[in-house]
């Protein structure tokens, strides 16, 4: 068996922040959290084997936790399996292995890689305290605190029910504490809690008690290794914008975020801050923290936020303050909605010199749109893309097969819509229905109308771009037979129209991966199923299920 060393490991320096106000916030604030000394704390970044561009996407929630904590006088080491295949193999160096507390931030697909290291963890440095949080503890908080160890933390193929993670090798659980939603406020009340002996199984980012989010130190992408912030800035931005002023010849990107909150509600959506009132950080704030990122060298910033563009009066008041600042000399990508889409705001994007814009179109469909409470206008779909086009953006569509409402109808006018646009449209994304932990979906099913089909976390990697991946959800108007087809003619119809040359690749990609990973005996596989059958057994291929 051969070792994997973990070799993404960067140790901060010591840094006390002469400014550490989150924790003079809170003691202030009255909720007895007080500064608990020194400790090493290892935050572990799992890895993403599934995605193309994870170096240049790196996980700010972690990362937040990090800063934080080293703002509050702790040691803080990262390990980032971020560009890692993992396959199980694991050994983790005495620099990190040494440590008072080790911190998992993980989604959903990264659940079994995280449980595997925690016990790996825990089998070596039994006294460490070992901390689960981020978006998969946050929605399922009582599985991931009893989950104990497993005789195999990956399996193949798909599941019909859920498994049950507290049944294992022992009835350990691998996991000290859960740190549920927002969690810088927690960690800081648990560490003082663990340091007192107290220790609870849960902590709650509690969203009335929410953080100012200027007071939250900046996220520690200074830990990561070099290569994760001088990554692919292309597979991003498209093109080469601003070349790194450090780097000659490299165009990375690195992630921000302005705002926590979307005040929407999509079904399919599991974002931590749905249907929260958005709070947004001050423009003095992100310009702070755009500085620190050009002094590393980066002058492309991905906006990470959910709807970039939902507040038109501080989205002018950010971008005049960028431009103020920085003028032309950096380049970014935005994500939003089509109805927060207009020419004043297309203004207000150039002003900080966005080139890159992505809409959450979804379906082509209106009847999907509303079975999804998308909350969105097939009309708003294709002005969203025609002002960003006549703007002179890089338009990019996220598109979604088999949302609540899917037919085979509505894929057909998917297509439609699809030809409509093409001249405006550069890009597409074609993603499939997943039930994700945390959405409508996942917590309610049967009145979302879907047939969840696959239990298995290690399959939510998904992506859609290929005739061959496998669904996870069956919408109620459509067989097993038709979800695939439906997959099937959206990608074909891609392909037809010529689109997105990078996400082509992505699929030959994949499929190398998978090959590599087949070869090496590693635990986890894809399997790309071409029929119902074969994947799910008794699936009752040709019966309709349409009016359940
Ligand atoms: C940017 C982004 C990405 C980026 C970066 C990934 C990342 N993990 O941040 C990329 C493009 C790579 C990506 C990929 C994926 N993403 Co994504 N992504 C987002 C997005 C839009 C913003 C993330 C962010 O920066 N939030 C802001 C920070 C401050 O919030 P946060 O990450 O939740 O962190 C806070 C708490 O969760 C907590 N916390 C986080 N980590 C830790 C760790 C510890 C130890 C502690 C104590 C606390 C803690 O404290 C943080 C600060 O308060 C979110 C939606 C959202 N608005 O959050 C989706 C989201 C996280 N993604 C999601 C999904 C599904 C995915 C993919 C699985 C998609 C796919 N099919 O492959 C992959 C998984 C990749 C991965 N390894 O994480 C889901 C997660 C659902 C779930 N049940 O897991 C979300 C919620 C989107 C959604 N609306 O459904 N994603
Ligand atoms: S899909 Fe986007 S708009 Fe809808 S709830 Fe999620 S983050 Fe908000």
């Amino acid at each position: 068996m051969s070792v994997i060393p973990l070799k993404s490991l960067k140790s901060s320096a010591y840094q006390i922040s002469p400014a550490s106000h989150i924790g003079d916030a809170i003691s202030a604030s009255g909720l007895g959290v007080e500064r608990i000394p020194r400790k090493k704390i290892h935050c572990v970044l799992p890895s993403s084997p599934w995605l193309a561009d994870s170096k240049t996407n790196i996980p700010l929630g972690v990362l937040y936790i990090a800063g934080l904590l080293r703002a509050e006088g702790h040691e803080v080491v990262v390990t980032s399996m971020l560009d890692k295949r993992y396959e199980g193999n694991i050994h983790l160096p005495d620099e990190v292995m040494d440590a008072d507390v080790h911190m998992f931030g993980f989604c959903t697909p990264q659940f079994g890689e995280s449980l595997e290291l925690a016990a790996y963890i825990k089998d070596r440095a039994p006294q460490a305290l070992v901390v689960a949080g981020g978006p998969h503890p946050s929605y399922e908080p009582a599985e991931v605190k009893a989950a104990v160890r497993q005789a195999a933390y990956h399996v193949k193929g798909s599941l019909r029910e859920r498994r049950d993670y507290s049944k294992g090798l022992d009835n350990r659980p691998l996991f000290d504490t859960v740190i549920v939603m927002e969690g810088e406020r927690a960690t800081l009340q648990m560490l003082t809690d663990w340091h007192h002996g107290r220790l609870q199984p849960f902590y709650y980012g509690d969203k009335q008690d929410a953080m100012d989010l200027d007071a939250i130190p900046f996220p520690a992408w200074d830990l990561l290794p070099d290569d994760h912030i001088f990554n692919d800035g292309i597979a991003v931005m498209k093109k080469p914008y601003r070349e790194s002023h450090k780097r000659p010849g490299s165009y990375p990107v690195m992630s921000m975020i302005g705002t926590r909150g979307c005040p929407y509600k999509c079904i399919y959506c599991s974002t931590p801050w749905i249907g929260q009132k958005p709070r947004y950080r001050s423009p003095a704030n992100q310009i702070a923290e755009m500085q620190a990122i050009f002094d590393l060298g980066v002058r492309q910033i991905k906006w990470q936020d959910d709807t970039y563009t939902l507040h038109r009066t501080k989205l002018r008041e950010l971008a005049e303050a960028i431009h103020a600042e920085f003028g032309d000399s950096f380049a970014s990508r935005v994500h939003t909605r089509v109805n927060t889409m207009d020419d004043h705001i297309a203004h207000s994007l150039h002003l900080m010199n966005c080139k890159v814009t992505c809409f959450g179109i979804e379906s082509g469909s209106q009847r999907v749109l509303d079975a999804n409470m998308k909350g969105t206008t097939t009309e708003q779909n294709t002005r969203a893309i025609k002002v960003a086009k006549e703007h002179g953006f890089f338009t990019v569509a996220f598109l979604v097969a088999g949302l609540a409402g899917e037919t085979v109808e509505t894929a057909q006018e998917t297509m439609d819509w699809l030809e409509e646009v093409r001249p405006y449209l550069d890009s597409c994304n074609l993603a499939v229905g997943i039930p994700y932990p945390g959405s409508r979906f996942w917590t309610h099913p049967v009145e979302s109308q879907i047939e969840i089909v696959d239990y298995n976390y290690d399959n939510q990697w998904i992506v859609g771009f290929s005739a061959r991946d496998e669904i996870i959800v069956r919408p109620y108007g459509v067989t097993y037979d038709e979800m695939f087809k439906i997959k099937e003619n959206l990608f074909n119809h891609l392909v037809a129209l010529g689109y997105a040359k990078a996400e082509w690749d992505e699929d030959v990609r994949i499929r190398k991966q998978q090959a590599q990973a087949e070869d090496a005996g590693v635990l986890k596989t894809w399997t790309y199923a071409n029929a119902a059958e074969e994947r799910y057994g008794s699936a009752p291929g040709g019966i309709s299920y349409a009016g359940h």
